[in-house]
């Protein structure tokens, strides 16, 4: 990369379910932009974050971890991983946590990966939690043996910063030349409203257990924008099951003003300024397996 050049392309974070891509994507972008949780399979679908340096622009794409679809959302969330993965990228990053690193679960993964045309780095994540540094080392290696495009290694702690600044860098330098893919300043492509939805499915992975993150879809039905202090969003919580509706409301509505409480304050620290959330939990027979309802949520296009 010379000065007088400009650099720009698609940057895939690309890895199984929990590997720490959505944390890495947002030390990258330097904001809170992708929903972040202790449990699986939080992210749904790509997820952009756009960086800017003098002579680059670096599109980065957060991905729905890699797994083996068992309903029809799980069958659009692989898609994005394909999309991403075999169409879009200028330059794969693939994570793996480097404190479980579960080599034989990534077989599929590796596969695909194997059969990129672009520069695939390796980003071991979570090198906070492996006391024994050398170990690291090895795992290099054997995955390397397993992936032979790999280009480069990087050992990051995403949540501390560590090895983030390098791995930046590292990827502006790969970028082919090219003009600048969004107009400079604009740091994603996706509307507040999508936000407010996530923010608020984010808060229900954190707040619930067992099946209820993965039966919960959220849709915006009112979002404010004109009303200063009484800016409200109006949401509905799409639950599988009558059982469910009772839980995500908890006694008395304990729960769900939790929940409210907690998506409030996520909200208004994301758009910068205060929101009130109105919540309302529907039963929606059966939505992870239907086109029809995919396609009203987004992880569809339509037709
Ligand atoms: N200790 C430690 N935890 C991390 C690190 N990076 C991510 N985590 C944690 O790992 C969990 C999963 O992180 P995410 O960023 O949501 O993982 P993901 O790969 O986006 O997960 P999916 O969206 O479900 O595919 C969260 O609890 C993070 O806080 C790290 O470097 N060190
Ligand atoms: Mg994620």
């Amino acid at each position: 990369m010379t000065k007088n050049t400009f650099h720009s392309g698609f940057c895939v974070l690309s890895g199984l379910p929990n590997a720490g891509k959505s944390t890495l994507l947002n030390a990258l972008a330097g904001g809170l932009l992708s929903a972040v949780t202790e449990k699986p399979q939080t992210t749904r679908q790509n997820i952009l974050a756009i960086a800017e340096g003098e002579n680059y622009q670096i599109v980065f794409v957060d991905t729905p971890g890699f797994l083996h679809p068992r309903y029809k959302l799980q069958q659009t969330m692989a898609a994005c991983v394909d999309r991403a993965v075999g169409e879009d990228a200028d330059i794969i990053l693939l994570l793996i946590d480097a404190h479980e690193p579960d080599l034989p679960a990534h077989a599929d993964l590796f596969k695909k990966i194997s059969q990129a045309f672009c520069p695939v780095y390796l980003v071991l994540t979570k090198t906070d939690l492996v006391k024994d540094k050398p170990v690291l080392k090895d795992l290099h290696k054997e995955i390397k043996t397993q992936l032979p495009n790999i280009e480069k290694v990087f050992e990051i702690c995403a949540p501390r910063g560590n090895g983030v600044a390098e791995l930046k860098a590292a990827v502006a330098a790969a970028l082919p030349e090219s003009p600048a893919y969004f107009p400079a300043g604009q740091w994603t492509d996706r509307w507040e409203r999508f936000y407010a939805a996530e923010f608020i499915r984010e808060q229900i992975f954190k707040l619930y257990q067992q099946e209820i993150p993965y039966s919960t879809q959220v849709e915006i039905e009112k979002f404010t924008e004109n009303l200063g202090d009484k800016n409200y969003i109006r949401a509905i919580i799409h639950v599988e099951r009558e059982g469910q509706k009772p839980i995500l409301i908890g006694k008395g509505g304990s729960a769900i003003a939790k929940l409210r409480e907690h998506a409030q304050t996520r909200i208004a620290q994301f758009l910068g300024r205060p929101y009130r959330l109105e919540l309302q939990v529907v039963v929606t027979p059966n939505w992870r397996d239907s086109n029809e309802w995919l396609e009203k949520f987004g992880y569809i296009e339509k037709e």
